[in-house]
């Protein structure tokens, strides 16, 4: 089982590159990887982000998707406008599923894409993905609109997916409360699952998650079950 990220670098391995690596060596899976930006950072502060040239990471991704047989591709953060206009032009035609990780802000407040960068990653990235997994904050900017409760979670589920991507499934944990709901559209049927809170400050738990349900879906389970697994 081969899954490809593309991402940023975490020198601090929680979170990127090195955290989806992780993931996918602790599930079994064999983890190649396409570095979007390299940043300096850890748990507590983010210093700084250079991005990869649009010819780098063309040349990256031509290297990986010419070797081997890629059963899932995880997109984390694209940080640039370019960046994301390189990935496109590699990958609008694949059939490998695509597991789209919105990565907008570190939870330390660094900058992961660019402001001018969201309309592109709106309008080239969305519509390529087989599900998107953004956190509260990522739907709300996403759909332009507030998550206040269960219906508003189900409008902007909605949104999302009228933007292209056919699967959405918000990662509740920035809702307040010890239970956490993570909500989910799967072609049209909405669901839920929760479970109760971890008291944990996790660095780069959003990544894990993705990076795990990036395995399922390549051993061919449902979305449904990857959800829960
Ligand atoms: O949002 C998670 C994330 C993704 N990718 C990189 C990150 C972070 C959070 O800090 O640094 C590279």
């Amino acid at each position: 089982m081969h899954i490809l990220s593309i991402a940023g670098s975490d020198p601090s391995s929680g979170a990127g590159i090195q955290g989806d690596i992780k993931t996918y060596s602790a599930l079994g899976a064999y983890g190649l990887s396409v570095v979007t930006a390299i940043t300096s950072q850890n748990t507590l502060k983010f210093s700084k982000v250079q991005e990869v040239s649009s010819d780098m990471i063309k040349s990256q991704l031509d290297s990986v998707l010419s070797d081997f047989k890629i059963d899932a591709i995880k997109i984390g953060m694209v940080y640039s406008s370019s960046v994301i206009k390189a990935i496109y032009s590699k990958l609008k035609k694949t059939k490998i599923p695509i597991i789209l990780d919105p990565a907008f802000e570190s939870t330390t407040g660094g900058t992961l894409l660019q402001k001018d960068a969201f309309i592109d990653f709106k309008k080239l990235l969305i519509p390529l993905a087989y599900v998107i997994t953004p956190n509260v904050l990522e739907a709300e900017k996403i759909a332009n609109m507030r998550i206040r409760g269960k219906s508003d979670a189900r409008q902007v589920l909605r949104k999302i997916r009228q933007m292209g991507a056919k699967n959405v499934i918000i990662k509740g944990g920035h809702l307040k409360g010890h239970t956490v709901i993570d909500f989910v559209l799967e072609n049209s049927k909405f669901y839920e699952f929760s479970g109760k809170r971890i008291p944990v400050t996790n660095h780069g738990g959003g990544c894990g998650f993705s990076a795990a349900l990036a395995v399922s879906l390549a051993k061919g389970k449902s979305l449904r079950d990857s959800v829960r697994f």
